[in-house]
């Protein structure tokens, strides 16, 4: 079971107790940043490795698996794309970004969100300049480019709001479908897991479980749990609470094949910058000290591991 948690590419380079203990209690990593087009390829052509780099290099000497995040997601788009752009010149700069990526890293990423978030809260397809331009199609190309690229590296489509059985949920389910009757390499789907600290998501191991029917993978990718500020110590156990129910359902479902949290320190968190009001979202405090969801995850894994060897066949 890989247990992973995104990086900071700055705190990375620059604060060895942050490194120390990312290297320390995660066996994955994902970059939480470094591997967006925008961030790759800041101009055409011309790539910025060396954050990615940093990581994968990182994960290696620590023996972690890495994940790579993302390669198409509406929200990171380099500004020198166009959306005046011709559709087949579009087509290719995509396609030439992620043949790029996909290829560089072949062998040490061992999964890829390939396409993140391309669906609306009403289960549409969401209207991003890649669906207007070059229409539902640039999903299954982006898979098939990826797998060309690395036919050993597991691909993931990606959301959020997709934890309980939502309209969302659904409809992702039904494009998982659909692609996969299409023969388009989809190996699993990421959930998120941004979540609120009194509103845990409803039946996330049964949510899991009918994805995982379809045949693919599932994974927890995302995962954070903000609490309204300021905190209390009822919170922060209702927070551990959470995070101890979200890896529960993981571990429940033997194709749930990671478990990642956004982040691991509420010192560098993005949760306070986007969602007003509420922080303290991580397994650690600003001071890289334990919280309860910390030692709550802890307690989780012993407790499956015991299970494990009560019955050696089940896994
Ligand atoms: O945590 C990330 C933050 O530092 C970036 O500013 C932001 C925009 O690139 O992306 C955040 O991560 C997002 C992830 O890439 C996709 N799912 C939602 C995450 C939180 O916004």
């Amino acid at each position: 079971m890989r247990i992973g948690s995104a990086v900071d590419g700055r705190s990375l380079s620059l604060d060895p107790a942050y490194s120390s203990l990312l290297g320390a209690e995660f066996n994955a990593v994902t970059t939480e940043n470094a591997m967006k087009w925008r961030n790759l390829e800041p101009l055409p052509g011309v790539y910025a490795w060396p954050g990615a780099d940093q990581l994968i290099e990182f994960a290696e000497r620590h023996g972690q698996a890495v994940y790579g995040h993302t390669l198409v997601w509406h929200s990171d788009v380099p500004t020198w794309v166009s959306p005046d752009w011709p559709a087949e010149r579009l087509r290719t700069e995509l396609r030439d970004h992620v043949t790029e990526v996909v290829s560089r890293y072949r062998g040490r990423v061992w999964a890829w969100d390939v396409v993140n978030e391309v669906l609306d809260e009403d289960g549409s397809l969401r209207e991003t300049l890649f669906l207007r331009k070059l229409g539902r199609r640039y999903i299954a190309d982006a898979f098939r480019w990826a797998h060309a690229a690395d036919p050993g590296a597991r691909l993931f489509i990606n959301d959020y709001g997709i934890e309980g059985r939502t309209r969302k949920a659904d409809a992702l389910l039904k494009l998982v479908k659909e692609l996969r009757r299409e023969g388009v390499p989809v190996d699993g789907v990421g959930f998120q897991s941004h979540i609120a600290w009194d509103q845990p998501p409803r039946d996330l191991t049964g949510n899991l479980r009918r994805f995982a029917d379809v045949g693919v993978s599932v994974a927890i990718t995302e995962l954070d749990v903000r609490v309204e500020l300021p905190t209390t110590p009822e919170k922060l156990e209702r927070q551990a609470a959470v995070y101890r129910q979200v890896l529960r359902s993981c571990l429940t479902v033997p194709a749930c094949v990671s478990f990642t949290v956004w982040g691991f320190t509420d010192a560098r968190s993005w949760i306070p910058g986007y969602h007003r009001g509420y922080g303290a979202a991580c397994l650690f405090d600003g001071n890289l000290a334990p919280k309860p969801a910390h030692q709550a995850l802890i307690d989780e894994l012993g407790r499956h591991a015991g299970t494990d060897r009560a019955s050696p066949t089940t896994n």
